[in-house]
């Protein structure tokens, strides 16, 4: 077995669903796509992504010694789903559980260690969502999948459950083939389905997207923006009506991921009463804490208040 191959079984072996290598390399397509984006003003106020576009656009901007680019996929579906919730409100499977940016390091660091243990002098940079690196071209890129109409990666095997992350090295290993088929055909599911129509066929507008307005949005809705259909953390709508995921999620055995009691057994009135200590126990290993307090009660407020 060559150096790559032991490294695709030892992702694998460490809880990985999916891996595949790609050359490390800019794209100018992608690179152009993400300033037509931007300069659309698709990327609403999330400015973190104009200040470090050249190296979003150009992995070497980033890595410069970059060689190849290890993408893995981690399958969080749990096979619950907002109808297993006591409250109305609406909360986004990804954050169900432990903070997947944590869960997915730890196994990359453990990853880059065996790796350096077998080539002592290799220099490499474990990603998870954070790093300026667009994750999905390199997981097409590497074969795990394809970019659907909604945007996320689907892959044959799980649908688009799935989290994202790299291992990012300064030495050349044997390249996957990239997925090429874009298995979205006639389907425009995700498209139609989208309550805020933030979907064009593979664009996404996130200034109406609910993910962004009730994680990335900071402080008061304007009274247009304030569109969150019920949901008090992100928004899963797009993938759950995606035909893939419907025939092909598998229940994930990564514990972690599944929901902590109080987001299945909460009701609108334990939301309504969530005060920031609680917030702070609740969430303290969450990929939720990203909202602060303040932006998750908001949330919560602008949901129950319509109703009244
Ligand atoms: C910014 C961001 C967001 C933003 C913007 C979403 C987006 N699609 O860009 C917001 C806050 C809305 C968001 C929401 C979500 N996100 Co997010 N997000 C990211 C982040 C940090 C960067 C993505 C990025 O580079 N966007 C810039 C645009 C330009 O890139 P793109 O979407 O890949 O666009 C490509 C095509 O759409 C097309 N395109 C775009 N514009 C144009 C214009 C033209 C003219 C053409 C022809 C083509 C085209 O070309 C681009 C590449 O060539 C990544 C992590 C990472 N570092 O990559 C996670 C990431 C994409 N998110 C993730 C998740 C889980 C989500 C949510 C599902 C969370 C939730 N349940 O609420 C939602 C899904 C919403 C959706 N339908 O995309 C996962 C997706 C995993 C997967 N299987 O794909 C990622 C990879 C994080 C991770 N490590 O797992 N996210
Ligand atoms: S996450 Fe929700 S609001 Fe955003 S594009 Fe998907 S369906 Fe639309
Ligand atoms: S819902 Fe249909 S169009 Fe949208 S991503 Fe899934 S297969 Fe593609």
């Amino acid at each position: 077995m060559n150096f790559s191959e032991a490294i695709k079984n030892k992702a694998l072996e460490l809880g990985f669903q999916k891996v595949g290598i790609a050359k490390a390399e800019a794209f100018s397509n992608h690179k152009e796509n993400l300033e037509k984006w931007i300069a659309s003003g698709r990327h609403a106020s999330m400015d973190w992504i104009v200040n470090r576009k050249e190296e979003r656009g150009n992995i070497h901007n980033y890595f410069p010694e970059a060689k190849s680019v290890i993408s893995v996929g981690m399958n969080y579906y749990t096979g619950l789903n907002q109808s297993n919730l006591n409250s109305k409100l609406k909360f986004s499977n990804y954050a169900w559980g432990e903070d997947y940016h944590a869960v997915l390091k730890s196994k990359l660091y453990q990853f880059l260690d065996w790796i350096k243990k077998n080539q002592p002098k290799i220099k490499g940079i474990a990603c998870v969502d954070t790093s300026p690196v667009m994750e999905k071209v390199f997981a097409q890129k590497a074969g795990l999948g394809w970019q659907g109409k909604h945007t996320s990666l689907i892959t044959r095997d799980y649908g688009s459950w799935l989290f994202l992350g790299e291992l990012i090295v300064d030495i050349p290993l044997d390249y996957d083939s990239p997925f090429i088929e874009d298995l979205c055909g006639s389907c425009t599911a995700c498209i139609d389905e989208c309550p805020t129509n933030a979907l064009d066929e593979y664009k996404i507008d996130s200034n109406k997207c609910i993910s962004y307005r009730s994680i990335e949005h900071r402080g008061p809705f304007k009274v247009n923006e304030s569109e969150l259909q019920d949901w008090i953390y992100g928004c899963d709508i797009c993938q759950e009506v995606c035909p893939w995921n419907q025939k092909f999620s598998v229940d994930t055995s990564e514990k972690e991921f599944y929901p902590r009691k109080e987001i299945i057994e909460w009701e609108d009135d334990d939301w309504a009463s969530l005060d920031e200590e609680g917030f702070r126990k609740l969430f303290k290993q969450s990929a939720v804490k990203r909202t602060k307090y303040s932006g998750l009660n908001r949330n919560i407020k602008e949901n129950l208040e319509k109703e009244i």
